[in-house]
């Protein structure tokens, strides 16, 4: 096991004292030590928002790109070099708003990334607007009167979407999280996590209190996480009780096993193929 200061960045975050996103960070650098995976060998990848900022406190590769683009660059990272350990941190409106689209699609190739969301049901950095994940009637800044429109279920989406594994965390839970964590990370193929991390600022609905009173864990209900019916049905369950823990996972060929031009093994590892080496001494 590698000692978890190893993961701790100079930067300290700056969320506000209390926000959801402190208990994330700690499981993943808990996880990331009782994996041992070396920094040298991870890049946590993120878009915009302040969940997003997790990279900057945390040590190993890192970037911090577009607001909704994190999945693209994490792609584009894990399709260079597959060797590297590739983490996406962001928000719900990071993910499931702007970031949709890529969202669906990083689903359904399977690629082995692991998604960690901070799911706070609101814009947190852009001071309490209503998010993909708000719940209806909830009042925000930008929803005076309420929310009128439905919220997304990350779960059931990943899960039509075709994800091999897909599992809910509470940042309050922080050691059932970084469990969750090191199985998505162990786990080939695309992993979501969405984690319910209160922000203290902005969601005076979906506090810690009322998290603590509502979630119970898939695994003390013997779910069998390998029943995509069994999934979909807890997926479904919200209100008076919340499910945490794995919904589904199964094996599945990730994009990576399936695509001939790594079949060579990492891109980033190769030689370039130059005849006359001597052209790149130039640049150097
Ligand atoms: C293209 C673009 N559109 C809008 C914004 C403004 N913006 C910045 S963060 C954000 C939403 C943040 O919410 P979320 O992703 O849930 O993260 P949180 O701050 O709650 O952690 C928005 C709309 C932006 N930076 N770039
Ligand atoms: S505004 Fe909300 S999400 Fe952002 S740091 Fe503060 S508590 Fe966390």
């Amino acid at each position: 096991m590698t000692d978890v200061a190893v993961y701790k960045s100079e930067v300290k975050p700056d969320w506000c004292p209390g926000c959801g996103d402190y208990g994330v960070l700690n499981a993943l650098q808990k996880a990331c030590a009782e994996l041992d995976i070396a920094p040298r060998d991870t890049l946590v990848v993120s878009g915009i928002g302040c969940s997003s900022n997790l990279p900057g406190f945390f040590t190993a590769y890192g970037f911090h790109g577009l607001h909704g683009r994190a999945l693209p660059v994490a792609t584009g990272a894990k399709l260079g070099n597959p060797d590297l350990t590739v983490i996406v941190t962001g928000g719900d409106g990071d993910g499931y708003g702007i970031g949709m689209g890529h969202f669906v699609h990083t689903v359904r190739r399977n690629l082995d990334i692991t998604y960690i969301v901070m799911d706070n049901q609101v814009y947190g950095l852009t001071t309490g607007q209503a998010s993909p994940t708000t719940e209806k009637t909830v009042k925000t800044k930008s929803t005076p009167t309420g929310t009128i429109e439905l919220p997304v279920n990350p779960i059931s989406l990943a899960l039509t979407a075709g994800a091999t594994f897909v599992a809910r965390g509470f940042s309050g839970e922080p050691n059932h999280l970084a469990e969750l964590y090191k199985k998505g990370i162990r786990h080939r193929g695309f992993a979501l996590i969405d984690v319910m991390s209160p922000c203290v600022t902005y969601n005076k609905v979906n506090t810690y209190p009322w998290f603590r009173e509502r979630v119970y864990k898939l695994e003390d209900e013997k779910h069998d996480v390998t029943s995509l019916e069994a999934a979909m049905q807890k997926a479904r369950e919200w209100g008076a009780r919340v499910p945490i823990g794995v919904f589904y996972q199964v094996e599945r060929p990730t994009y990576e096993d399936d695509e001939p031009a790594l079949a060579g093994g990492s891109p980033a590892k190769q030689p370039l193929g130059l005849k006359d080496q001597s052209v790149l001494l130039e640049f150097l």
